[in-house]
């Protein structure tokens, strides 16, 4: 049985992934640069530099490092805007009570997230309160499909890789699930995913998969 269960964030907990394109658009906008709602999926689960780099393409070039920072950093101002405007109700009673039945199972809960927003979103959100480790973009220098982030999380759990699952959104953190050595477990854009161990349709999905895998190990 799997004792360690690791959430991404973005996606799959939360829905900020529309505010990242709101902020991205901005940007873009500013630099007359194109971007729409399907670049903007491509950049799930990927961090905020290496995002900028695959917007820009080959402007990059036209910008220092040190502009790069800048533009990133402007980027990050319009997203936390949007954060600030986040509550509790951000967050479905579906997703509470799914945290709070894996908990009366046994499972120790653990975020694994490529944003360096994450303890602001799960500050907003009241969530924090539910898991037992977060790995987010601070610990981390390599961002999803690395395995760095679910390594942490793993760790700061105080488990073994082998005996945690992920859910991710994103086909990058089902790559970094598997390159870990977890259980990837797949919903929204990850769907299809063809390294993924299983699917779900949605997070209401969870229980039943959870049962399932329980009587299979
Ligand atoms: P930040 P996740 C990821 O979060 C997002 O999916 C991705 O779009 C974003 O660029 C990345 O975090 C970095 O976010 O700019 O807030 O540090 O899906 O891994 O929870
Ligand atoms: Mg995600």
């Amino acid at each position: 049985m799997k004792k360690g269960m690791i959430f991404d964030l973005d996606g799959v907990l939360v829905f900020t992934d529309h505010f990242h394109y709101l902020a991205w658009k901005k940007l873009a906008d500013r630099l007359n640069i194109e971007f729409n709602e399907s670049m903007n999926n491509q950049l799930r689960g990927i961090s905020r530099q290496d995002s900028l780099e695959l917007i820009l393409k080959e402007r990059s070039t036209d910008y220092s490092e040190a502009e790069k920072r800048k533009l990133a950093e402007e980027k990050n101002g319009y997203y936390r805007e949007f954060l600030q405007q986040m509550s509790p109700l951000d967050v479905s009673d579906e997703v509470r009570n799914i945290l709070r039945w894996l908990k009366g199972r046994g499972y120790q809960l653990a975020v694994g997230s490529s944003s360096k927003n994450a303890p602001f979103i799960l500050q907003r959100t009241q969530l924090s309160g539910y898991f037992d480790a977060v790995a987010d973009g601070n610990h981390i220098t390599r961002s999803k499909p690395d395995p760095e982030v679910f390594l942490k999380a793993a760790e700061y759990l105080g488990l073994s890789p082998f005996d945690c699952a992920v859910v991710e959104d994103a086909r990058a953190g089902i790559q970094a699930a598997k390159a870990g050595g977890m259980t990837a477990i797949a919903m929204g854009d990850a769907v299809g995913a063809n390294e993924a161990d299983y699917t779900l349709d949605s997070l209401s999905d969870l229980p039943a998969l959870i049962t399932k895998m329980e009587h299979s190990f």
